[in-house]
């Protein structure tokens, strides 16, 4: 394999435990905290998971190792969308399996939760794991969103550890997979199967998070990659002084890293999903919020700017998920087959506008026309409009450029609006994990271990405390359970992890609000760089915006 030097640097990169666990099992011993109970419908919860429901917070101390020494072979997973840092989770996950017991056994199933379904693994060795050290990616098992959700696939999952002997499976991934982790935990405690289940926290949205988990991994990195394109695209958009960037950034359903990229530098525009949806603002108000700031800084002769918006925007416009609602039932079943016959766009313009109330139809027809085809030409495998594909950046652009034009019109506006689409989604999420994300991962995967020493499952791996330096972090355990509610979807009541979306009372986006209208109309952009690896802790291991605000006093 070509090595580019910082590779090579970065498996000499020795990540920093949290204080406790640095001497390993030998020095660690558990404290118990209180029972827990579910954040919501604690009954139906509790009928749920009757055998990991209630289970007690364990935080690990430094004292006298009172686990029970037994050979551990350990299955994990990598789940969902990359994120920076899964390959740390497994090189913990292994470091602290091999320094318990050289006999213990890591196995990676490939290509997510279905490697467990197909046995199809890999035995974990030095040299692959010293492959993997510090470097971005899940290439070292690869990941994949199969659901692990049905009887039939646990009894799947039970023969196969059954088969290699496992004790554990460790599921790294984000609200979706911690929830089938914590249905699996229940389902091997329930059939008694002495096999124990672990969840690790993952993704770069952010929204995996709560009072005990205080970030997700993944979050730190992407942000900090994105930030560092923004800020120079901002540096660009203030040299030419002649663009405005609408730039979207990922995140599905929640805003955390549109947010946290305008902490870090400080756009003219960001839309936040949640507010929109609390405000329920219509198309046309954002439209106008974007315009005017655009007018002023034209006026004052700025014709330049830049706009952040997060991926999932569109689901938190009441009335665009109401149309879209509306298409979905227009094509469901056989009546797409209809519609697609239609020989040109016209005709299915009429069809559509037949077929939409009128108020959804108003909404559809100020769309600019190629996002009205997308809404027909992007499904899913369940026939419905796949949102995160709705080019939302241009949406924006086009509607503000429609608007202005009527400024022009009627003489308040008197600048020039050339523009620029970008989308940073893919491009941060194998990044060479920072020095956080480094750190906090490889805790994490150590972690996971010794939940599983100490027999814990339907847990999961805890390292809190994050915003001070590692020394001080805090690592224990928190049952799945507790961060559950009941949801409805797909028509039926499920039991499923609460997502964490922006808090608009919240400290980050207090801050955020208290500075928006400054930097919409002067330009106050910050540069924040390129990740540093090497260097001052102050400039290398330095976490988000968004934590050093939640837990600032
Ligand atoms: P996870 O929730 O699985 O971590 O994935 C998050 C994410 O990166 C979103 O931000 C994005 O919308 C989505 O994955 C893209 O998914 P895919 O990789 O399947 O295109």
């Amino acid at each position: 394999m070509n090595l580019s030097p910082l590779q090579k640097a970065r498996y000499e990169y020795q990540p920093k435990l949290p204080g406790m666990l640095r001497n390993g099992i030998a020095d660690i011993c558990v404290k118990e905290g209180k029972a827990t109970k579910s954040v919501a419908d604690q009954d139906k919860i509790k009928a749920l998971f009757p055998n990991t429901y209630g289970k007690k917070e364990i935080t690990f101390v430094k004292g006298a190792n009172t686990s029970q020494a037994k050979k551990q072979v350990v299955g994990v997973i990598l789940s969902g969308g990359q994120a920076p840092g899964g390959h740390n989770v497994v090189c913990g996950l292994y470091d602290a399996l091999k320094a318990t017991d050289k006999n213990n056994v890591l196995l990676g199933f490939k290509g997510g939760p279905s490697g467990l379904l197909d046995d199809d693994y890999v035995k974990f060795t030095d040299k692959i794991i010293d492959a993997y050290r510090n470097t971005g990616g899940f290439d070292i098992i690869g990941s994949g969103r199969t659901k692990l959700e049905t009887e039939e696939q646990f009894a799947i999952v039970e023969k196969v550890a059954k088969k290699h002997g496992l004790t554990a499976i460790v599921i790294i991934g984000g609200d979706d997979s911690n929830t089938n982790a914590a249905v699996l935990a229940e389902y091997m405690a329930a059939k008694k199967t002495g096999v124990q289940v672990i969840g690790c926290p993952k993704t770069i949205d952010g929204d995996l998070k709560n009072e005990d988990i205080e970030a997700s991994f993944g979050f730190d990195t992407a942000t900090k990659t994105y930030s560092e394109l923004i800020g120079n695209i901002e540096r660009d958009a203030n040299s030419a002084k002649k663009y405005w960037h609408f730039i979207k950034v990922m995140g599905r359903s929640a805003s955390h890293v549109a947010l946290e990229c305008a902490l870090e530098t400080q756009p003219n525009i960001c839309l936040i999903g949640e507010e929109v949806a609390a405000k329920k603002m219509s198309l046309a108000q954002i439209t106008k919020y974007i315009a005017d700031a655009v007018e002023t800084r034209g006026n004052n002769g700025e014709n330049f700017g830049v706009a952040i918006i997060p991926e999932g925007i569109v689901e938190f416009v009441p009335e665009f998920s109401k149309l879209i609602a509306e298409i979905n039932e227009l094509l469901a079943g056989e009546k797409t087959e209809k519609f697609n016959a239609l020989p040109d766009w016209n005709s299915k313009y009429e069809y559509i506008k037949a077929g939409l109330t009128k108020a959804s139809f108003k909404v559809f027809d100020i769309l600019p026309q190629g996002i009205q085809q997308q809404l027909f030409l992007e499904r899913d495998p369940h026939g419905n409009v796949q949102v995160s594909l709705i080019e939302s950046e241009k949406l924006f652009s086009e509607m503000v450029k429609t608007e202005l034009a009527k400024r022009k019109k009627a003489g308040t506006y008197k600048g020039k609006f050339g523009t620029q689409h970008h989308f940073f989604g893919y491009e941060g999420r194998c990044a060479f994990p920072s020095n956080f994300d480094a750190d906090y991962c490889y805790s994490l995967g150590y972690n996971a271990f010794m939940l599983i020493q100490y027999g814990y499952t339907g847990y999961l791996s805890k390292v809190s405390n994050l915003s001070k330096p590692a020394e001080e972090w805090k690592a224990g355990g928190m049952p799945i359970t507790k961060m559950m509610n009941i949801e409805r979807r797909n028509g039926k009541d499920k039991p499923v992890i609460r997502k964490a979306l922006v808090e608009l009372d919240g400290k980050p986006f207090k801050y955020f609000e208290k500075h928006r209208e400054e930097w919409a109309v002067k330009t106050c952009f910050t540069y924040p760089g390129a990740i540093q690896y090497y260097g001052p802790a102050e400039v290398c291991d330095l976490t988000t915006r968004t934590l050093a605000l939640e837990k600032s006093r």
